[in-house]
């Protein structure tokens, strides 16, 4: 059974999730409409993989015992500078959501919830990579700057990584159906 300060604090990252996807979704949206297909790509992507996290967030709360529940949430911006501007939104998004894993982990450590822990280390080791993503795609984009042969090879890029992710996502929901 799980603690009702357990239950409120992986409510509220079922929001956050939630409200990554909406973002995500909302870059995405622009990357496409302002002719950067690949970063489009990799944007619905992530928007879907950030849905995944909140849905295996609802199962581990409602399979404790706890009760998962949505919140309302905020109209997600829809306007950006560049694509430089998307990516630190990115990876700024990606570092206030690592804190919040990182704050869930401790209040379940301090509650003696060592199930909860164990199943946020997932969260924790998904971070490092997300950021570390992030982090890449933002010194890329940096690095060709307003030049466009290269935010163009960049896009390319961003293409094959869509790709890639979509095919872990195939995987991972072949997996979880027992396929
Ligand atoms: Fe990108 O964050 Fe979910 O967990």
């Amino acid at each position: 059974m799980i603690t009702k300060i357990i239950e409120k604090a992986i409510n509220e990252q079922i929001r956050k999730e939630e409200d990554s996807s909406r973002i995500y979704l909302s870059m995405a949206s622009w990357s496409q409409v302002n002719g950067f297909q690949g970063a489009a790509e990799w944007l619905y992507a992530q928007s879907d993989e950030e849905r995944m996290h909140e849905l295996k967030l609802i199962h581990y709360l409602n399979d404790r015992g706890g009760t998962a529940q949505l919140a309302d949430l905020e109209i997600p911006t829809t306007k950006f500078k560049s694509l430089l501007d998307v990516f630190q939104q990115v990876l700024k998004h990606e570092e206030y959501i690592s804190a919040s894993i990182n704050e869930i982990y401790a209040i379940s450590i301090k509650q003696n919830d060592y199930s909860t822990g164990n199943f946020l280390q997932w969260y924790i080791t998904e971070q490092i990579e997300e950021e570390s993503t992030a982090k890449a795609v933002l010194d890329q984009i940096q690095l060709a700057g307003e030049e466009k042969g290269g935010l163009f090879h960049m896009d390319k890029e961003l293409a094959a990584l869509a790709a890639k992710k979509r095919a872990s996502q195939l995987a991972a929901a072949t997996t979880n159906a027992g396929i």
